[in-house]
């Protein structure tokens, strides 16, 4: 059996990273299967690295369009490491992935059909985990960082890309707002519910 393609989405401080690492703990405990987790963006690449500075530095000179373009390609460097894994029965679970690529430039005025081009045919989703907070309980884990994007009026917007044009058949909505092993028994019971159903082809994003 094909490892499983697990995608975590969600808006700052929902609690992401956290539950990801819970996710490969679980998937390799309880399931028995091997399980690894990679992060976007990939900070740890050329690529990631010109990102990095783009986040940080908001002085930083890229065109909404170039920016878009190498956080995809910041995908597309991992891809068909992420295809041999599930082909060898490993699950992968990705902090982030397309939707966020797709959100984030979308609300800056990009067209959506062309935000989304750059990623078509990347590996698909086979279940992606949106893990919903309120603002008050973001606000409460911890006030916004520093970084480009941390900022109430964008991560509204952003959310709203999310949940209206984003949101497909393969997502499952989490209330991210309960605590940490609340959110992480509804996680695991939507993976499990994946791993049953779980088609033989590796899908592709469309
Ligand atoms: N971006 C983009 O524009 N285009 C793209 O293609 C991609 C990304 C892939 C970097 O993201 C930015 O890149 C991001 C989108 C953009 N900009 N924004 N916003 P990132 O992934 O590096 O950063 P982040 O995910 O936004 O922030 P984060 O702080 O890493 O959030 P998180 O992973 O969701 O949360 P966490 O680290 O697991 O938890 C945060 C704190 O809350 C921590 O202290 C936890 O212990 C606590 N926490 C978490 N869950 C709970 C619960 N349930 N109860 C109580 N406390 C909790
Ligand atoms: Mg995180």
């Amino acid at each position: 059996m094909r490892g499983a393609l697990i995608v975590v989405e969600g808006l700052d401080r929902a609690g992401k990273s956290t539950q990801c690492e819970r996710i490969e703990r679980n998937v390799k405990t309880q399931l028995g299967r091997e399980c690894v987790l990679y992060k976007f963006p990939d900070r740890t690449t050329a690529i990631g690295s010109t990102i990095n500075n783009y986040l940080q530095n908001t002085d930083t000179q890229l065109s909404d369009e170039a920016i878009h373009l190498l956080f995809s390609a910041n995908r597309w460097e991992r891809a068909q490491e992420i295809i041999n894994k599930l082909n060898a029965g490993v699950t992968v679970v990705l902090d982030r992935y397309v939707y966020s690529g797709i959100a984030f430039s979308m609300v800056k005025g990009l067209d959506p059909a062309w935000c989304k081009s750059p990623d078509v045919g990347l590996p698909g989703a086979d279940l992606v985990l949106f893990l919903d907070v309120t603002e008050d309980v973001a606000k409460k884990r911890g006030g916004y960082g520093s970084e480009r994007y941390e900022k109430i009026e964008i991560q509204r917007a952003v959310r709203k890309a999310f949940l209206e044009d984003l949101r497909a058949d393969n997502w499952t909505i989490i209330d991210a707002n309960n605590d940490l092993d609340a959110v992480e028994t509804d996680i695991f019971a939507a993976i499990k519910s994946t791993f049953n159903n779980l088609p033989e082809q590796i899908s592709v994003f469309k």
